[in-house]
């Protein structure tokens, strides 16, 4: 297939590099204006790859968007007039929403919702390691992407394991669950996942998984209060020497995905008037810290 990865950050590339040595036909398109990039994963030899090609960009056969949630439509929408109604366009992204928010725009083309714990780092723009195997879950955003199960074949190829999952908007809820409760306190705290899992944490986590087991349950998402505990805690186990992805964008003082995290939890919580004091209180801190770094600039 011709593939394009628009965003190679640490997933974005780990994708790129194997779908390429998968045998594809693959390209970048990033924020770079140089017209070929040098990825290594894992220090082995370095592959180039062309980026921000419009010719082939314009022949992909699929789109894979790896930006952050809020990135999604900046980098998203300037691409729609270069591709056929037919590409797939496949969005892989910590948090929900953002693909809500141009689901006009994309709705010609097949889309495609991804959910990965794969996980990568970047140490620089050219190197890439592949840090933990995980699994990455797929499923239709529209009616023309109920039409693309295929691709799980592509990508398991690729990167195994993948799955179809007719549900996606559960796994989505699942590891947006996740992120609400390790995120923004690892962010906050500075601390790496496994920190967590330290006695002076259980009560705001105890009550940042009520909140989130109510606004499931009233999004049709039946996770019992213990469950969701224990897919937390087997995450904050596994993870436990993870920085999470909000602890390096608050380290590096960059701009985080707390709008689609715990931003989007509160959105669906207002819609159903649901109380979410614990996490509105965290969406505020995140946000206080961020504005200080702009204030400074
Ligand atoms: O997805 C993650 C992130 O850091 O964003 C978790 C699961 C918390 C792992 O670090």
């Amino acid at each position: 297939m011709n593939i394009t990865i628009v965003g190679p950050g640490a997933i974005g590339s780990l994708w790129a590099i194997k779908l390429l040595q998968a045998g594809h036909n693959v390209s970048l398109w990033s924020r770079s204006s140089e017209i070929s990039t040098d990825l290594s994963l894992d220090e082995r030899t370095s592959i180039s790859f062309s980026n921000n090609n419009i010719e082939k960009l314009s022949a992909s056969d699929l789109v894979i968007v790896t930006v952050k949630a809020w990135q999604v439509e900046e980098a998203t929408t300037p691409l729609l007039q270069y591709l056929a109604p037919d590409t797939i366009l496949m969005f892989m992204h910590n948090g929900m929403g953002a693909v809500d928010e141009i689901a006009t725009q994309i709705d010609a083309h097949p889309v495609v919702l991804a959910t990965t714990t794969q996980a990568a780092f970047k140490s620089d723009r050219n190197n890439v390691s592949h840090t933990g195997i995980g699994q990455t879950q797929l499923g239709a955003f529209n009616l023309k992407g109920q039409q693309c199960t295929f691709l799980v074949d592509v990508l398991e190829h690729a990167l195994p394991t993948v799955n179809w999952n007719p549900k996606i908007k559960t796994a989505l809820w699942t590891k947006l669950a996740i992120n609400c409760a390790i995120n923004p306190l690892t962010g906050l705290e500075q601390i790496k996942n496994g920190e967590l899992a330290d006695q002076r944490f259980s009560e705001t986590l105890n009550s940042i998984i009520h909140e989130l087991t109510q606004v499931m349950q009233a999004e049709g998402i039946t996770y019992s209060f213990n469950e969701l505990e224990a897919s937390v805690n087997k995450v904050i186990h596994a993870t436990a020497q993870n920085n999470s992805s909000m602890k390096q964008d608050m380290f590096y003082q960059r701009k985080t995905e707390i709008d689609f995290i715990t931003g989007h939890l509160i959105k669906t919580a207002l819609k159903h008037q649901i109380e979410v004091p614990t996490n509105q209180k965290l969406l505020a801190m995140v946000k206080e810290r961020e504005n200080s770094w702009n204030h400074q600039d």
